[in-house]
């Protein structure tokens, strides 16, 4: 079943505000700054990822317009293994995950950490197309699919919540599809 106010699409449509970014290998980092704990910033070229280890998600996606589509395999690099590879301060309660053009979404820290948050590099086993997000989309399965930025760039640790960019722009700050409320005035509501 498909949560409250969610059709299933044909195929799996491509969605996202601007233009397609071109993939640059010798300019792309994954950055991670913000508040560490050790004050500094970590950066990995692309190369790099492939040291780093995979797992495999299954998700649903859900779009905040009312489109979903279903049974995603998505594989890639766990994001929880952040916490080791580039160690957050004990006060970071929330991440930004930033994209190419400055696209951006909040993520509370338990979130981004949860089992199933990847930062995929490929999908039903193939890598990811340039229109879905390669070299790297971050999916955060359980959450509308504006909390996942395609074309992702660096995790900001944040020692409060700040909104990102559909966020500000009258999209709920949880975005949780379960409960189908998708725009800010639903903040206030209680379950
Ligand atoms: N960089 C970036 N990532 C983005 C977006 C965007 O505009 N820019 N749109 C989001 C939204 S609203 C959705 S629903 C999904 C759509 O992903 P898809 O095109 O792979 O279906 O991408 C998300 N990631
Ligand atoms: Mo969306």
């Amino acid at each position: 079943m498909l949560p409250p106010g969610q059709r299933l699409a044909k195929g799996w449509p491509v969605s996202h505000y601007g233009p397609v970014p071109r993939f640059r290998p010798e300019r792309w980092t994954l950055q991670v700054f913000g508040a560490t704990m050790s004050g500094e910033k970590y950066s990995w070229a692309y190369e790099d990822l492939a040291a780093l280890p995979r797992v495999t998600v299954f998700a649903d996606l859900h779009c905040a317009s009312g489109t979903s589509t279903t049974g995603h395999e998505f594989f890639g690099v766990p994001a929880s293994i952040l916490l080791e590879l580039a160690p957050p301060a004990a006060d970071v309660s929330h991440v930004m995950a930033w994209a190419e053009y400055g696209y951006s979404a909040n993520l509370r820290l338990s979130v981004f950490t949860a089992d199933s948050t990847v930062m995929a590099t490929h999908h039903n086993g193939e890598p990811l197309t340039v229109e879905h997000g390669f070299p790297l989309r971050l999916v955060v399965p359980h959450l509308y699919g504006y909390k996942g930025p395609k074309w992702l760039r660096a995790i900001e640790y944040m020692t409060q919540d700040r909104r990102g960019f559909w966020e500000e722009r009258g999209f709920h700050n949880i975005a949780d599809p379960s409960t189908g409320r998708r725009h800010s005035y639903q903040e206030g509501e209680s379950r």
